[in-house]
């Protein structure tokens, strides 16, 4: 049976892509070294799928920055402003377009980038307008096709198919494209030819990816499918063969109409889109010349596949047909790359674990098992040690959280009362100005920082002057935000690495990796916990560092942690208990952790659910019923049980939450800040229209830039805010935590937004 790898990690088991890259925009060597690197990567994970018996083994799937951004070049999506830097190597438009450039050249913003379907990858968001000449440009995909070839390696290019690509698409307005037919067919002609031009270098399979068809379909949108692949399928020549991809979920609504266009394969998941796609086969059938992959293997966790499971999957699309292939259920790019050297963790541990080299070998054993008869896979060693990993107890469960999460009631997760009286009690107790300023909660990780942290771990510096150290950073903090005059201060959070493996390493029930890194965007990634047994909290987590900033100043401080629906998000949840139930008892741990703040004297605690959108289902069907209405319950159990006197606060990276405004004030917070310093004002009509009661805080400025924004802009800004929401219920803040920025553009950023504020409030006060 055939085996297809979707995608593989091209980031390098130590990162050395990040490294490489990083290296040479800090000017610390060359392109040629980024190259070399690039080609090294390319050539050790062809081989070791090639090694693994791996048939299909993409190419193309390899990138500097983005797939989505590769695919922009590829069709000449290039805005002027990137072009007219007039760079002499394509890799330094690419880094422009990515991140933005400043110097000799000019000075441009980066694309914008978003969340990548329910994943924490990012991708870059292509821009179209009238000026735009789609056009085949550059020759990555045949390069990286060839230079596969030579090695003895024949693959599978990978693209983003030109669906996916549109609707993922923007005008210059940052507006959905309007699909007219020069578009349109200008795309389908770049997409025939490079399948032509793949037929001309011997290639048997192209495969496209269109994630975008398990979303919701709008109207035009079945249509706008039918027309790119009528004119794209004739463009097979020489036997070459084309596999539709698609991932994160269902088809089921349009799989009728897929399976009529003549696709000589069609990817489908099995793991996140299992009954619908498999109700759809079986309904619709599977055309004569068509092979089916399924997509078994798990390209979002890092569980050891279940092998009966995935050949029953397997054997259901054989009653259909007898053409199946298995593959990988998306790219394995969201998984990290291999278990060796995670020593740290215990072999009973470890061999529960698959990351990416690993899911190699279990695609082969469940490809090779699906042909064996059943005398043989009775016989077969592999299954039964398999078998074992899913039989009995992994891990005893904790009668203590049971029995907590047992006795609550509906109660327990209601605060009172009333959000309206609430509000009234804490504006007297808080003595708050109008349109009262603050952060999002994280100061500048300066090198200095990050190098105790570093030297805390290696034993070169004792807890205690650690955390003097860290003492020091919050009073050097407070006193700076005393003085630019901000409201509602924070302490920082120069402990933390990151918001969520930081409360994952004090709480039970969670494991950590040394190595196991997974791209978030470009360079950037991240290590996310893992979720093993029960979660309970041992002690208090936070609650010493926010009662130090507080002594240190008469200024309210704003306590900070992260929501239960964050840390799982951000985490890798266990798959022997819901994520219902895993986020409940996160909710439990973090609620301890809110009544020992208060308890403590902190007065505003901020409850950060950056992530609460990530894991919104794609199909609308699905958001309350397998979302939402557990969520939102989770986070509200978190604080229900405050002084009304004691002001909740949440934060969201995103604002992209129109749509579901209503649960997000169903959270019953007091206060939220979100992002909204991009000119995207959508969301205050929504706040507006829907009457929305928490009081919010859309970011007055962009922290994603290292530009210093003045007082008039952001006065402008305020005022702007101030037509659609009233002024009793404004805060007044950035858009996200300052992390990832320097001192000197933070502080005087800072400085100007509460400037800005003053001279807002004397208007105000004059009218
Ligand atoms: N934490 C986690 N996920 C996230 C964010 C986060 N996802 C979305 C958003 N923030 C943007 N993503 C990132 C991901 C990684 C980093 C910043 C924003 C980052 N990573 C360091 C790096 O790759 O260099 C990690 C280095 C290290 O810790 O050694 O800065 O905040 N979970
Ligand atoms: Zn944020």
């Amino acid at each position: 049976t055939l085996t297809s790898v979707s995608g593989f990690p091209r980031i390098g088991g130590d990162r050395e892509l990040k490294k490489a890259i990083e290296g040479y925009w800090k000017g610390k060597h060359g392109l040629d070294q980024v190259r070399a690197t690039a080609k090294e990567l390319r050539e050790r994970h062809w081989r070791l799928q090639a090694e693994a018996g791996i048939d299909l083994i993409p190419s193309n799937d390899f990138s500097y920055y983005d797939q989505v951004l590769d695919t922009a070049i590829l069709l000449n999506v290039i805005p002027q402003r990137y072009d007219r830097l007039a760079f002499e190597n394509p890799e330094d438009t690419l880094f422009a377009m990515a991140r933005g450039y400043q110097g000799p050249k000019g000075d441009v913003t980066a694309l914008p980038m978003k969340k990548w379907f329910t994943t924490n990858y990012h991708y870059l968001v292509p821009e179209i307008d009238s000026a735009t000449d789609i056009h085949l440009n550059g020759t990555k995909p045949f390069d990286e096709f060839e230079e596969a070839k030579a090695l003895g390696i024949h693959t599978k290019p990978v693209l983003v198919g030109p669906y996916t690509f549109l609707k993922l698409a923007r005008n210059a307005k940052a507006e959905p494209l309007e699909l007219d037919k020069g578009l349109v067919n200008a795309v389908a002609a770049v997409y025939a030819e490079i399948l032509t031009r793949f037929a001309a270098l011997g290639a048997t399979w192209v495969q496209f990816d269109e994630p975008y068809l398990v979303l919701d379909k709008e109207d035009g949108d079945v249509e706008l499918f039918k027309t790119l692949y009528a004119k794209i399928l004739p463009a097979r020549t020489g036997g070459v063969k084309v596999l539709l991809n698609t991932y994160f979920g269902h088809i089921a609504d349009v799989y009728e109409t897929v399976s009529l266009l003549g696709f000589d394969g069609i990817g489908l998941d099995l793991i996140e889109g299992r009954d619908e796609n498999l109700e759809a086969v079986g309904r619709y059938g599977v055309g004569e010349s068509t092979t089916l992959f399924a997509g078994v293997i798990n390209g979002r966790n890092i569980w050891r596949n279940d092998y009966a499971a995935s050949l029953g999957l397997v054997d259901a699309l054989r009653q259909v047909t007898p053409n199946v292939a298995v593959a990988t259920a998306c790219s394995l790019l969201h998984v990290p790359f291999s278990t060796a050297g995670e020593d740290g963790l215990g072999d009973e541990v470890l061999r529960h674990f698959a990351f990416a080299v690993e899911k190699l070998g279990e695609l082969r054993a469940v490809a090779d098992l699906s042909d064996a008869d059943e005398e043989a896979k009775k016989a077969s060693d592999l299954l039964r040690e398999n078998q074992a990993l899913f039989d009995g107890t992994r891990v005893e469960p904790d009668r203590a959280v049971a029995d907590r999460l047992a006795a609550l009631t509906d109660e327990d997760a209601t605060r009172l009362p009333a959000r309206a009286e609430r509000q009234r009690l804490q504006r007297e107790a808080l003595h708050l100005p109008l349109l009262p300023t603050t952060t999002i909660g994280s100061f500048p990780q300066t090198a200095e920082v990050r190098a105790a942290r570093a030297r805390l771990r290696k034993g070169e510096l004792s807890r205690e002057d650690y955390d003097a150290f860290i003492r020091s950073q919050i009073d050097q903090v407070i006193a700076w935000q005393e003085q630019i005059g901000l409201d509602v201060l924070v302490h920082g959070e120069f402990e933390r690495n990151d918001m969520v493996e930081y409360f994952g390493q004090r709480l039970n029930g969670f494991l950590f990796t040394r190595n196991a890194w997974v791209q978030s965007y470009g360079t950037r990634c991240v290590k996310p916990p893992i979720v093993w047994g029960d979660v309970s909290r041992r002690e208090p987590i936070t609650v010493a560092w926010s009662s130090y900033a507080q002594s240190r100043t008469n200024h309210v401080v704003k306590g900070m942690l992260t929501g239960p629906v964050t840390i799982l998000n951000w985490s890798w949840p266990r798959e022997d208990v819901s994520n219902e139930l895993q986020t409940r008892q996160l909710a439990l741990a973090i609620r301890d952790e809110v009544l020992d703040l208060e308890r403590a004297g902190i007065r505003v605690i901020q409850i950060d659910e950056a992530a609460l959108r990530e894991k919104l289902p794609l199909r609308k069907s699905d958001w309350h019923k397998k979302y939402l209405d557990w969520a939102i319950p989770a986070f509200r159990l978190v604080h229900a049980a405050v002084q009304p006197t004691t002001q909740i606060h949440t934060h969201m990276c995103y604002s992209e939450f129109n749509d579901i405004i209503r649960d997000i004030d169903a959270m019953d917070a007091d206060v939220i800040s979100f992002e909204a310093s991009r000119g995207d004002l959508v969301v205050l009509d929504a706040i507006h229209d829907a009457h929305f009661e928490t009081e919010t805080g859309p970011g007055v400025y962009d922290i994603h830039s290292p530009r210093i924004p003045s007082v008039d802009e952001i006065e402008e800004r305020i005022d702007e805010i101030l037509a659609k929401v009233d002024a009793g219920k404004l805060w007044i803040n950035p858009d996200c935590g300052l992390k990832t920025r320097g001192n000197e553009e933070t502080w005087p950023s800072l400085k100007n937004m509460v400037e800005a504020t003053r001279i807002v409030r004397a208007r105000l006060a004059a009218r």
